[in-house]
């Protein structure tokens, strides 16, 4: 019989902009952008989940086979007696796989999103009884702390699916910031990195032929036609998304073909022909370049491991004393 759930509220006073004030800010912006936290309502999340299955999305079962790989020497470099820490679902087959190399006696999930939370931490606790799971809804955008009964003595933290690609390098380096003080000196962080590669095989992973992509980029306005008060058309824009490549970056756009004027919570917003809503950046790094931030933000790289045509990376990186480092400082 499984324990239950410890489940702790950490999610800050001013908690999250709503949906009505971020998308009222993005379509006012100059370029036109929202943060891509918002593609994750239940139908978003269930399209991402398809989108993790398509052929031509490699990171999710390109990072499996690197985690399947690698299980053991993470459980050595982990240690005995490690928890397990991980930031975002605790659906995922990978997370799995850690917890059975490493066998740890508790794992805490944290995450924004309280039912998906519960429902992934609910299943582990069914499927692993003798494990204690504690689950923090908390923004790990912002400073974490370890929740009050959990025993973060040799916590590893698991960061998968290349979500730090999510945020611009600022907001990566920040992050990376909390990670670190969130973790004790020596402690790991194991995260999901994706590469740089050709730009076919990226703006495949994109542009899936099914339209599994273009269905959850489009899916984000039909959010706003249910939710809030508009009378914004789906099916007038279409879904972009391309290799930057001076920015390292996958760009998600919703391109307006032509001009159009749409209402939201009674303001109105124009779009020329061919303007679009910027809705997401996907950062793809180099080891290199990723071992250098993590370096700013305080950690060591111990080990990486990638796969054979070099797709996807997993590093893990130790917490060392120092914290951020200035971009000046270190030459950046
Ligand atoms: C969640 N995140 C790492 C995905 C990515 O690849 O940037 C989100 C995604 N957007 C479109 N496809 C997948």
């Amino acid at each position: 019989m499984a324990l239950a759930v410890r489940f702790h509220d950490q999610r800050p006073e001013d908690a999250e902009r709503s949906l009505r004030e971020e998308v009222l800010a993005g379509f006012a912006g100059q370029p036109k952008a929202t943060p891509p936290k918002l593609f994750y309502d239940r139908r978003g999340s269930e399209l991402f989940e398809r989108i993790c299955r398509q052929p031509e999305y490699y990171p999710t079962r390109t990072e499996e086979l690197i985690l399947a790989r690698a299980a053991h020497d993470i459980a050595d470099l982990a240690g005995q007696g490690a928890s397990l820490v991980e930031l975002g679902s605790g659906a995922s087959r990978k997370v799995r796989l850690l917890l059975e190399a490493m066998q740890p006696a508790s794992y805490l999930g944290i995450d924004l999103s309280e039912d998906f939370l519960r429902a992934s931490t609910q299943r582990l606790a069914s499927d692993y009884p003798a494990l204690e799971v504690h689950a923090a809804c908390a923004d790990f955008s912002r400073p974490l702390t370890l929740p009050d009964g959990f025993d973060g003595a040799h916590p590893l933290a698991f960061f998968p699916g290349s979500s730090i690609g999510n945020f611009d390098p600022p907001e990566a380096l920040a992050l990376l910031a909390n990670l670190h003080e969130l973790l004790p000196e020596g402690g790991g962080l194991l995260i999901g990195v994706d590469l740089v590669k050709e730009r076919e095989v990226l703006e495949a992973a994109y542009n899936d032929r099914a339209g599994v992509t273009a269905a959850f980029n489009l899916n984000l306005l039909e959010r706003v036609r249910r939710e809030l008060d508009s009378d914004i058309e789906p099916d007038q824009f279409v879904h972009r998304a391309f290799f930057n490549e001076a920015a390292s970056r996958i760009e998600m756009h919703l391109v307006s073909p032509r001009a159009q004027e749409v209402a939201i919570e009674g303001e109105r917003f124009r779009f020329a022909a061919g303007e679009s809503l910027h809705t997401e950046n996907s950062y793809k790094y180099s080891l290199e370049g990723f071992r250098e931030l993590a370096g700013r933000a305080g950690f060591r790289p111990l080990t990486q491991w990638t796969d054979p045509q070099a797709l996807f990376s997993v590093h893990y990186l130790q917490r060392t004393r120092a914290g951020l480092t200035p971009p000046a400082a270190c030459g950046a």
